[in-house]
């Protein structure tokens, strides 16, 4: 496999200004909502926002856990909690999981609201920033909450560019908020799993390094769903020890588009086409329900 330029440009200029605005805007609400992506719970998480947010109450949700294996959801669930990290799956987008999220708000907020209402406020607004990395479904949550499509959604990140509070009817007035990645993310496998389920732009990506590392990743994790998607044999001996360079991964690679058509006039295969297809199939959960790591892996911290 060719050898392809490494150097992604994870944080443009307006990310570190949303970065700032968070910390300033902290002041306005009561409490926050930090999405993650379920598939990637570690990588998903931003180190930075971590710091700003704080002692700021907060409840971490896992979204789009409709796309992620159940059992280690329930073990990212349970770890989080065990760290003091209020924690909860959500599908947004199938209004799923909202009953927890809503019990564990109100316990939070319970003490601040008895006071407010020994003051006579009786009834008072709980604020809550919804903060995460692009595109892990913070405007949906927002439009989930509120009942109706008050916020812009896409699938693809940078959607929000600007934060904006949305009212929703009931108790919970909600601030929605551009999604930010972190400037130095140097645990690469976060950054090709960060890219490969859609929260980096695509555009400054090398997509078919992208979409080869991911193969990696999922060959060790989940062979089987491979084979039952792309019908090929996942084999990643290496063959002899003869000192030549074998690459197994690309083979399984080569395959897998040679069976999805993705051959150019001439018979090569279209790489570009083929890792495109394979992100959309992982990104949109036509491979299966994937969660890329667990609880265990991190038992060390973080390196990024
Ligand atoms: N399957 C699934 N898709 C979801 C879920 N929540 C959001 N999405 C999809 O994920 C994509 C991104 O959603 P957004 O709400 O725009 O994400 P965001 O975090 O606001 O993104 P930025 O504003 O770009 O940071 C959209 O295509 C949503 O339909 C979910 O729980 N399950
Ligand atoms: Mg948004």
């Amino acid at each position: 496999m060719e050898e392809r330029k490494n150097d992604i440009n994870w944080f443009p200029g307006h990310m570190r200004k949303a970065l700032n605005e968070t910390g300033e805007r902290l002041k306005l609400v009561d409490l926050v909502y930090e999405t993650a992506d379920a598939r990637i719970p570690f990588s998903s998480r931003n180190p930075e926002l971590d710091r700003i947010i704080g002692d700021k109450p907060r409840i971490v949700i896992l979204n789009k856990a409709d796309l992620a294996d159940p059992a280690k959801t329930t073990k990212w669930i349970d770890c989080l909690e065990a760290h003091n990290i209020r924690a909860c799956a959500l599908e947004s987008t199938h209004k799923k999981g909202f009953d927890r999220l809503n019990k564990i708000t109100m316990e939070l907020m319970k003490d601040k609201l008895e006071k407010a209402a020994e003051k006579g406020r009786i009834g008072r607004p709980v604020r809550v920033m919804v903060v995460g990395a692009p595109n892990t479904g913070k405007s949906t949550l927002i439009n989930a909450l509120a009942g109706r499509k008050a916020a812009v959604t896409g699938d693809k990140p940078g959607v929000t560019k600007d934060f904006k509070w949305i009212m929703t009817g009931g108790r919970l007035e909600l601030m929605d908020m551009a999604g930010v990645l972190w400037p130095r993310i140097a645990n690469a496998k976060s950054g090709i799993c960060l890219t490969a389920l859609g929260s980096v732009k695509e555009e400054i990506t090398d997509i078919v390094k992208v979409a080869y590392e991911t193969l990696k990743i999922m060959t060790d994790i989940y062979p089987d769903l491979l084979k039952e998607r792309y019908s090929v044999d996942i084999n990643v001996e290496t063959g002899e020890d003869d000192g030549s360079f074998q690459d197994p991964f690309y083979d399984i690679f080569l395959a897998m588009a040679k069976k999805r058509g993705c051959i150019m006039s001439g018979g090569r295969i279209d790489e570009e086409r083929f890792a495109r297809l394979f992100l959309n199939d992982l990104r949109e959960g036509r491979t299966g329900r994937i969660t890329l790591e667990v609880p265990e892996d991190f038992k060390h911290g973080r390196d990024d």
